[in-house]
């Protein structure tokens, strides 16, 4: 009895740490290792920091800003098939501003606020980088120079940003609008949940088929495989613009069609050959 009590004693003594959730930690303690860049021991970094030099071209600092940035993924919830975002898409701030940014992560996941193609001669890698790990807060600073520029800003954590981590950053203007952030701008890559075939499989289904038919008819001679090979490069060039027209038909319907397709060319060359006879004939 007292061994099978230690026992459960000593299960639970191991297993609590692993189910406890790792506590909101507030990154304010970071070891600067220089040129912006600044790091703790339980996932909190810096790089690309910048509180105190002019980029060229800005004579003084235009404003001082602070915000606050979420990174979560009840933030992807209001768009459908992400699933992670920013609390906010956009920002847009004055040239010359230096804003400090408090980023706070609300997953158990690492999570970044990165933004890119800011001067190499200031900022290491053209990149400015907020990141923490698991549910915490971290904050950073840096000095926007002072052209219209549309800057990313994502999480580069892999497959992060392509399911919703995205936002778009403009200094004054901007210079146009990024592709696929979330609520704002068209994704590259529609999701399609129409639920029919995909193109690619039927088209593959297709080339199979001629492909077992040929071996089938004229097994590996030379003469006909080299035109079938001719046959199977247009089939293969054709296949996604027929599968996409056959979405969603049975492959009655698209014989069917073919065959149709087929009639409608014999009886356009017996017209122009028909035509070219009378010509002849006048
Ligand atoms: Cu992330």
């Amino acid at each position: 009895m007292i061994k099978q009590l230690s026992i459960a004693t000593l299960a639970l003594a191991l297993s609590a740490p692993v189910l406890a959730e790792k506590e909101f930690e507030n990154h304010n303690n970071m070891m600067d290792h220089g040129d912006g860049h600044l790091m703790d021991m339980t996932g909190g970094m810096v790089m690309g920091q910048n509180t105190d030099t002019l980029p060229g071209g800005c004579d003084s600092i235009a404003a001082v800003k602070e915000i606050t940035v979420h990174a979560g993924h009840k933030y992807s919830e209001k768009f459908p098939g992400r699933m992670f975002a920013f609390d906010v898409q956009e920002y847009q701030f004055e040239p010359c501003t230096k804003l400090t940014i408090n980023f706070i992560n609300d997953d158990s996941v690492r999570h970044q606020w990165m933004m890119h193609g800011l001067p190499k001669y200031l900022y290491p890698k053209g990149m400015f980088h907020l990141e923490v790990t698991g549910p915490g807060k971290i904050s950073g600073t840096l000095i926007f120079p002072p052209a219209d520029k549309t800057y990313l800003v994502h999480c580069d954590i892999a497959q992060h940003m392509e399911k919703g981590m995205k936002a778009q950053l403009k200094i004054g203007k901007g210079d146009g609008d990024l592709p696929s952030i979330p609520g704002l701008t068209a994704y590259v890559i529609q999701d399609d949940y129409s639920g029919s075939n995909p193109e690619e499989s039927l088209a593959d289904t297709v080339v199979e088929e001629i492909t077992q038919m040929k071996n089938k008819v004229v097994g590996n001679d030379s003469f006909f495989s080299g035109l079938t090979v001719i046959g199977l490069a247009i089939g293969l060039l054709l296949a996604p613009l027929l599968a996409r027209k056959f979405k969603g038909m049975a492959i009655g319907e698209v014989i069917a069609y073919i065959f149709s397709l087929l009639k409608i060319s014999v009886e356009m060359i017996v017209k122009v050959i028909s035509w070219l006879i009378g010509l002849v004939k006048k």
